[in-house]
């Protein structure tokens, strides 16, 4: 238990000092105003989660001081442009300290005192885990643990990135927040990895290390030395009391003059700090307050509130010194903005192309590319084209950073890495990230990088491993982030690999995103699966013009006939892409037959309609790379494309049910209904019926058994 007196200084006395000695006085000489903002910060995050009757108070109360020191002290913000490009960046990676996060920001203006009353409440700005909200603040948190600091090695790659196109002018600082939950969650591993590999100086995590988690204590499920663990990793460790604020102050001057690693501060903190029970005894250290009110925990509201200088009649109120203490913060932050943004300008009337180019790599602008005059050799795979249009984008795109996770000459990605060169410790001049066997790292590096602007980031794996990036996959849906997904080796047609890595049910799992509508009422992800190298221009030519959403291209590892064109322009044919399926092939009058298909199952359709037109059936074949946005469409449109009352056949590779929002519930499908089996991909698809004879075959038998 600790008791807290009041205020050593005369406030009065200071107000009638010159503003600056203010600042000496406080910041220097007084540490006990810094001791109540933690206590405030404490009392403030104790009684929204007591208000709302649910929340996370234990963390948030012990991470309280190291959030005030960095916040005061050492993070550069602009209170009145929360969106200047060079603030330092603070990402909070155990979401559910948001209370922490809301009071600090309560304390630098972002948020009212009323704001903090409707913690977790509907329609309010204090979500239990709140994603990203840059006008108030709110950088990143991440609700799936672990994430959030990933999410900031991505923030510094940028910053790294950009600095090294623009100059040190715009360097700084990335912080990252992270808890047991985090340092435990396996992506920990390849953010850490990373981060160290790659030298990233300005990154500064702080480990609030409370040895409690949410249903033990943290001795029940490891022993690693996490030190040890990051040191490995070629990380500069720290360890101090990350309740003490010298040892805070002492280890954040080290991290930010760091030259070379990434830092860790291990900050050993009390859960739950200050609170007591109803006896008035120290009720600190208990994994019941990590979730739930202190009252329900079994501590004592009241007295925790008094303990920490607080009283009843006011469970939300700010201290006044703590109040005065921030306004001269807040004035020094703004006052080391406007100078920077001063040199800046500066810098801007010297090198006035760079600025121009600066202004247009954060405001997302693209360069003119001309879609049209790129050539694609005939028949590529589709991975071949989209490696076309990297290799283009590397030379014309000059803010796009491209990963691969160890798959780069697999998954084409290679295409853009032929004109560019691998990030490499200290060395950020090139634009693309070798980010190793770490699919789920790479998803949320490049979602740090969307978040921290300036840069168009895409990745690359093989299809089947998309289900190891799928949770950082739903935060840029969620989050509304512009990354690109380039997922190769889309089908079966793996081959000789095996059932492992034959996608089946994936492609469904990600139609599902375009399903789900994102919080501006938007599809949540566009999906595309093009049908021939157009499609595949085409496909990167809406995957870069779409800034809203993230872009998923799944693209198929063998080779593609390319699809007739009637008017012998395929590309225009193409560019109906964007309308999410079209008409690629028709007949005269109405058909007998539509088939449709993505992929590469459209070409083996159009074989099959060569047999079924032998018997004069009337068909007419359907490429749609996105059901997603076709469901957007008109229905004037829709029903142009399929009309009512004509059988519709559907051909995939994936499972049945992705094409059963397309064909209706009187179509017919032929899909993949079970695991693959390794064989050279002919044979499969011989074996599972992927053929045009099988097609003829099919739609000869289903449109015997259609009724008019
Ligand atoms: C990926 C993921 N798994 C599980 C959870 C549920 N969860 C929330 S906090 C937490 C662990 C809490 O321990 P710690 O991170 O140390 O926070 P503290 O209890 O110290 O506040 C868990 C398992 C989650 N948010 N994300
Ligand atoms: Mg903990």
């Amino acid at each position: 238990m600790q008791l807290h007196s009041s205020v050593f200084y005369s406030r009065r006395l200071i107000l009638f000092l010159p503003p600056l000695l203010d600042l000496f006085i406080i910041l220097s000489m007084n540490t006990d105003v810094n001791l109540r903002a933690a206590d405030n910060i404490r009392i403030l995050s104790m009684s929204m989660v007591e208000k709302s009757k649910s929340g996370h108070p234990g963390g948030a109360m012990g991470g309280a001081d190291y959030i005030h020191i960095l916040f005061s002290e050492f993070l550069n913000f602009d209170p009145d442009d929360p969106a200047w490009i060079n603030r330092d960046r603070f990402f909070l990676d155990p979401g559910h300290m948001s209370p922490m996060l809301y009071s600090i920001l309560t304390l630098t203006g972002r948020f009212s005192i009323d704001d903090l009353k409707q913690f977790r409440q509907w329609g309010s700005h204090t979500p239990g885990h709140p994603e990203i909200d840059l006008s108030r603040g709110i950088e990143n948190t991440s609700g799936p643990l672990g994430q959030g600091h990933t999410m900031a090695v991505g923030a510094a790659i940028a910053e790294r990135f950009l600095a090294s196109r623009f100059g040190e002018l715009f360097a700084h600082k990335t912080y990252a927040f992270i808890s047991d939950g985090g340092i435990q969650e396996e992506i920990s591993q390849g953010a850490g990895r990373l981060a160290g590999f790659l030298g990233l100086k300005n990154l500064i995590m702080f480990y609030d290390s409370n040895d409690i988690q949410l249903s033990t204590e943290t001795k029940s499920v490891t022993i690693e030395d996490t030190a040890m663990k990051y040191r490995s990793w070629g990380w500069n460790v720290i360890n101090i009391n990350g309740n003490d604020q010298d040892q805070i102050r002492n280890a954040l001057k080290l991290a930010t003059s760091e030259n070379d690693k990434p830092t860790l501060i291990i900050g050993k903190t009390i859960m739950g700090k200050g609170l007591l029970d109803n006896d008035g005894k120290s009720f600190e250290r208990k994994t019941s307050t990590h979730g739930m009110p202190v009252s329900e925990a079994g501590g004592s509201f009241e007295k925790s509130l008094i303990n920490l200088g607080g009283n009843m009649d006011d469970p939300f109120m700010i201290f006044e010194d703590v109040r005065d203490l921030y306004k001269i913060i807040l004035s020094g932050k703004s006052g080391n903005a406007a100078e920077w943004k001063k040199r800046k300008a500066d810098w801007a009337s010297a090198n006035p192309e760079l600025d121009k180019k600066l202004h247009a790599f954060y405001a997302g602008n693209l360069p003119e590319i001309d879609y049209k005059a790129i050539q694609q050799k005939e028949g590529s795979a589709t991975r071949a084209a989209s490696a076309a249009m990297l290799s283009l984008f590397a030379t014309k795109i000059e803010n796009m950073i491209v990963a691969s996770a160890d798959l780069a000459n697999s998954d084409k990605t290679d295409g853009f890495l032929k004109n560019t060169h691998p990030f490499t410790k200290g060395d950020f001049t090139g634009a693309f990230l070798h980010a190793g066997v770490s699919e789920l790292t790479m998803a949320a590096i490049i979602n740090g990088m969307a978040i921290h602007g300036g840069i168009i980031p895409a990745c690359g794996t093989f299809f089947v491993f998309s289900d190891y990036m799928k949770p950082a996959v739903r935060l840029a849906c969620l989050m509304r982030l512009p990354v690109k997904y380039i997922w190769t080796h889309d089908a079966f047609r793996v081959g000789e690999d095996g059932p492992t890595h034959q996608p089946v049910e994936q492609e469904a799992q990600l139609r599902l995103m375009e399903h789900l509508k994102n919080h501006h009422g938007e599809n949540s992800m566009v999906v595309l699966r093009p049908a021939d190298a157009a499609e595949t221009t085409v496909a990167w030519k809406l995957a870069l013009e779409n800034k809203n959403t993230p872009t998923a291209l799944i693209l198929s590892r063998q080779n593609i006939k390319d699809l007739p064109s009637e008017k012998n322009d395929r590309f225009a044919d193409a560019l109906q892409s964007d309308k999410g399926a079209y008409i690629v092939a028709d007949c005269h009058g109405k058909p007998d037959i539509i088939l449709i298909a993505s992929g590469s199952e459209v070409s083996t359709l159009i074989e099959g309609a060569t047999l079924l037109r032998k018997d004069n059936l009337k068909v007419r074949i359907i490429s749609a790379p996105s059901e997603g946005l076709f469901r957007n469409q008109t229905e004037e449109y829709r029903k142009s494309v399929i009309p009512d009352n004509i059988p519709v056949f559907g051909l995939t590779a994936g499972l049945s049910v992705t094409l059963q929002g397309l064909v209706g519930p009187r179509g017919s499908i032929w899909g993949m209904n079970s695991f693959g089996y390794s064989a050279p991909y002919k044979v499969l698809d011989e074996k599972f019926g992927f053929t045009a004879e099988n097609v003829y075959k099919l739609v000869t038998a289903y449109l015997k058994t259609y009724s008019k």
